[in-house]
This record gives C-alpha cells, structure tokens and sequence, in this order.
C-alpha cells in the first residue's frame, strides 16, 4: 500500500517534470540542477561560475534549502536573477519538485533567460528521486566527505550526468584517494566525466566551465 502511495507521489512529480521540460525547451532556457551533501561547496562553485559565466550568458538561479535565505543572498552578489527556494513552505522537503520549480519560475522572465541553475537542498539521498525537467545533473562531492560516499549512495550518482571532486586545496591535509573516490564513482556509474577541482584556487574549474558551456550549445544547436 506505502508502496503504490510512493510511486503516485513520483509519477506526478514525472508528469509536472515533463511540462517544465517542454516550457524550458520552448524559452530556449537549458537547466542545470547541482546536487550534493550539505556543505560540499555548491553555493561557492556556483557564485565563481555566475561570475565568469554572467558577462556573456544570461543566467539565473532556483536556490533550495529548508529555510533562510543566506544561499540567495550569497548568489545575488553576482547580480544575477535569484529565488530562493524555503523548502519549510512546501512541508520542509529534503528536496526540490517540479512542482515547486514551476513555482518558483513565475518569478523570473524565462524568455531571458539562456541557462537556469538549480541549487539543490544540500541532501545527497532525495533529490536524486525527483525529476524536475532539467537538462543536466551533477554531483558534488568533496574531498572531505569520505571516499566511499559513491558507493553507499549510489543512486545519486547514476542518476548525474556528471560529477564534481570539490576543494582539492585539502587533499595535502587528508587521508583521502582523489583516485579510490575516482573509482568508487564510476563503479556506480561507468562513463560520468568527473571535474576535480578548487574553487579556493582555481585548479581544475576551467575543465567545468568548459563541459558546462559545451552542454548549454549542443542544447542550444539540438533546438
Ligand atoms: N578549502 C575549500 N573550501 C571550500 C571550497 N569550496 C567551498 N568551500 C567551503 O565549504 C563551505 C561550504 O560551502 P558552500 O558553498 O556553502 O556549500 P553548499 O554545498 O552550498 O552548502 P549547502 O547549501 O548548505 O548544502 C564554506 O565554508 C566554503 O567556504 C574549496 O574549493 N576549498
Ligand atoms: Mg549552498
């Protein structure tokens, strides 16, 4: 019985997925949804990104957290577009929907808009479940979350299609294999491009701008 209440709740969550999809699609707007464990360093990477990235691409943000609003005042300093997402008015979910995305873009004016980032609630477990009609996903795991974090959740990482080894400044202070945690990712899924990089010093981010702006023209010459 739980089980078929479950699988409602996501064919829904699939149905409202596939309009924004075809709405995005339509606005010529290609959506990102970055994923990760509390703290990995999603905001910081992405406030680094905006700021190379705005000059030249309209961009804005669907922040998620269950409540606050420091993620979305730390990512309206690059003066681009931002929602901040309190998950704590939609029940306190541990994720974004598509319903709550479709919400959350009354608020921006799509047709100019090029590439949309979704900052999702820092969960490395439920986001994964939730289609929200973006283009692409990524995963950021840090080097100080463990090595093993692809392996005991695995979902997140075969449902992305592409992941970040963040603040690789530390590795020198770690007992952590940047190759074991390599592994560990594509054990779970075997072709994912994988970015490490710092955002603290740079290493490795031209790599992630690079695959980010490659998917945002292939979408855009697929269109
Ligand atoms: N050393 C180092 N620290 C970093 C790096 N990137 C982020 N941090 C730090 O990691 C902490 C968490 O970063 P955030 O960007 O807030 O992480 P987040 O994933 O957005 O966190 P939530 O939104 O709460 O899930 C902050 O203290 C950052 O300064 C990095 O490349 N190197
Ligand atoms: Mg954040």
């Amino acid at each position: 019985m739980e089980i078929q209440v479950v699988r409602k709740v996501l064919d829904v969550n699939d149905a409202i997925a596939e309009e924004n999809r075809k709405m995005f699609a339509q606005n010529g707007v290609f959506v990102f949804n970055l994923m990760s464990s509390p703290g990995s360093g999603k905001t910081t990477l992405l406030v680094e990104t905006l700021k190379r990235l705005s000059p030249r691409l309209s961009c804005a943000v669907i922040v998620g957290d269950i409540c606050s609003t420091i993620d979305a005042d730390r990512l309206a300093t690059t003066g681009v577009p931002v929602v901040q997402v309190n998950t704590d008015e939609f029940g306190g979910d541990c994720h974004l929907a598509a319903h709550v995305i479709r919400s959350a873009v009354a608020a921006l004016d799509l047709s100019a808009i090029e590439l949309l980032i979704v900052e999702n609630v820092g969960n490395l477990v439920c986001p994964a479940e939730f289609d929200m009609g973006e283009d692409r996903r990524g995963v950021v795991l840090s080097v100080t979350e463990g090595e093993d974090k692809p392996v005991k959740y695995p979902l997140m990482f075969r449902v992305c299609d592409m992941a970040i080894l963040s603040k690789i400044d530390l590795l020198p202070h770690l007992d952590f294999s940047a190759d074991l945690a390599l592994k560990n990712i594509r054990s779970v899924n075997p072709k994912i491009p994988v970015f490490p990089l710092s955002t603290k010093t740079g290493e490795g981010f031209d790599a992630w701008m690079e695959w980010l702006e490659k998917e945002i023209n292939a979408k855009k010459q697929r269109t």
